[in-house]
C-alpha cells in the first residue's frame, strides 16, 4: 500500500518545477508552457499543501501593470478555489541579460538598485499572499573569471542588499523571514556564498541576522560533495533552518533536480530521520515547509509530469514510515547503545568541572587505558545495515 500525500503532511512545489519547459543549454523546450493556475489545481488534486512562485512565473518580465494585475487575479483565484497556500515566494533575478553580471553584486549600481526594486515589488505581494518565508537564490551573483569581480566588495553589495531588503520588511510591518539558498556553481562559474556553511556565516554578519536563515537544496549541496545531512543538522543547530529544496542528485555533476529520492536514497532516508525524528524526544527537528525544488525529466511529457510531482511525496512518505521503524526497532535501538550513539549528548566535562579540574583528575589521562578504548569495535556497519535494511522495508 502507497501512502496518500495529505495537506497535513506540508508538501509544497514551486510554480517553476512542474511548469519547467525542459529547455537546457542543448535543446529547445520539450513541453508546452503550463498555466500556473492549472498547476494549482492539479498540485492540489495531488494532494499537496502549497504553492511558491518567483514573481515572473506568475507574471511574466515585460508585463504591464495592467497585466499584472490580471495575472495575480487569476493566480488568486486559483488559490481561493484550491485552498493551496503560498508559504514561501522569491525573485527571478537571474534569466533576463540584465542580471548576466549579478543582481545583488552586479558591477553596475543601477543593475543594483533595479534588483533591488524588483524584489521590493515582489515582497509586497508575497506579504499579501501570507508568505512566511522569501528565498534568496542568487544564481547570478558570481563570476568566471577572477579578474572581473572584487568578491570582499561583493560581499558587501551582497549583504547592503540583504539588510535593505530587511529593512524594507520591517518598515512594512511584514512577518515574514528571509532563508538563502546556497549552490556552488552553475549558472556562474563559482557563486557567491556556495554552500551552506558559507551561507550561515555570511548571515552572522548581518544586520538583521535574526530574521535570515538558510534555505538548503540537497542537490546544490551535494554538487559541493558535502553530506546533505550534515548540511541540515548545522543549520538546525544554529536555528537556521527555515526553509528546505528536497530533490535527487548523483554525486558531483550538473544540478540534476531529479525526483526526491531519485539520487543518494539513502542520504534521503537519513534526511528524513532527521527532519521528522530528530527533535527532543523524537519529534520532528523541522515543522516548516516539505518544498520540491525538483524538475520533471526532460523526457517525461504529459501525465508524465504529475506522476513525477507525486512520485516526490510518496517517496518522502514512503522514507517517514521506514525511519520510524527503523527508531522504532528494539535491534536498532540496541545497536544505538552499542555505538555509544546517545553517549554523545553528555557533556564531556561535569557540572561545575573547571579545565585545572580536568587536569587533577588522573582518569582523564595519567590512568586513562587508550590501547583499551583505541580497540573499540563501534559496530557502525551493523547499525547502518540495520538502516538500509528498514529503508529497503526488509524489517
Ligand atoms: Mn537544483
Amino acid at each position: 500500500m502507497l501512502p496518500t500525500p495529505t495537506r497535513e503532511d506540508k508538501f509544497s512545489f514551486g510554480l517553476w518545477t512542474v511548469g519547467w519547459q525542459a529547455r537546457d543549454p542543448f535543446g529547445d523546450a520539450t513541453r508546452p508552457p503550463l498555466d500556473p493556475v492549472e498547476s494549482v489545481h492539479r498540485l492540489a488534486e495531488l494532494g499537496a499543501w502549497g504553492v511558491t512562485f518567483h514573481d515572473n512565473d506568475v507574471v511574466p518580465f515585460a508585463a504591464d501593470d495592467h497585466e499584472r494585475d490580471k495575472l495575480v487575479a487569476r493566480f488568486k483565484e486559483a488559490l481561493v478555489a484550491t485552498g493551496l497556500v503560498v508559504p514561501m515566494a522569491t525573485t527571478n533575478l537571474f534569466t533576463h541579460p540584465v542580471f548576466k553580471d549579478g543582481a545583488f553584486t552586479s558591477n553596475d549600481r543601477g543593475v543594483r538598485r533595479f534588483a533591488l526594486r524588483k524584489v521590493m515589488r515582489n515582497l509586497d505581494l508575497a506579504a499579501e499572499l501570507g508568505a512566511a518565508t522569501y528565498v534568496f537564490w542568487g544564481g547570478r551573483e558570481g563570476a568566471e573569471t577572477d579578474a572581473g569581480k572584487d568578491v570582499r566588495a561583493a560581499l558587501d553589495r551582497y549583504a547592503e542588499a540583504i539588510d535593505t531588503l530587511c529593512a524594507y520588511v520591517r518598515a512594512r510591518g511584514y512577518d515574514m523571514r528571509f532563508a538563502l539558498e546556497p549552490k556552488p556553481n552553475e549558472p556562474r562559474g563559482d557563486i557567491l556564498l556556495p554552500t551552506v556553511g558559507a551561507a550561515l556565516a555570511f548571515i552572522s554578519s548581518l544586520e538583521h541576522a535574526d530574521m535570515v536563515g538558510v534555505n538548503p537544496e540537497v542537490g546544490h549541496e551535494q554538487m559541493a560533495g558535502m553530506n546533505f545531512v550534515h548540511s541540515i543538522s548545522q543549520a538546525l543547530w544554529h536555528n537556521k533552518l527555515f526553509h528546505i529544496d528536497l530533490n535527487g542528485q548523483r554525486g558531483a555533476k550538473y544540478d540534476q533536480d531529479l525526483v526526491f529520492g531519485h539520487g543518494d536514497l539513502l542520504s534521503a532516508f537519513f534526511l528524513v530521520d532527521l527532519l521528522e525524528n530528530g527533535g527532543p524526544k523524537g519529534v520532528p527537528a523541522y515543522d516548516g515547509p516539505r518544498h520540491f525544488d525538483y524538475k520533471p525529466l526532460r523526457t517525461d511529457a504529459g501525465e508524465g509530469v504529475w506522476a513525477s510531482a507525486r512520485a516526490n511525496m510518496v517517496t518522502y512518505l514512503l522514507l517517514k514510515e521506514r525511519a520510524a521503524a527503523f527508531r522504532a526497532d528494539p535491534e536498532v535501538q540496541a545497536a544505538l547503545r552499542a555505538s555509544g550513539v546517545g553517549e554523545l549528548a553528555t557533556p564531556t566535562l561535569s557540572p561545575g568541572e573547571t579545565p585545572v579540574d580536568l587536569v587533577a583528575d588522573p582518569s582523564a589521562f595519567e590512568t586513562f587505558d587508550a590501547e583499551a578504548a583505541g580497540a573499540r569495535d563501534w559496530g557502525y556497519a551493523h547499525l547502518d545495515q540495520l538502516a538500509v535494511e528498514h529503508a529497503l522495508g526488509a524489517r
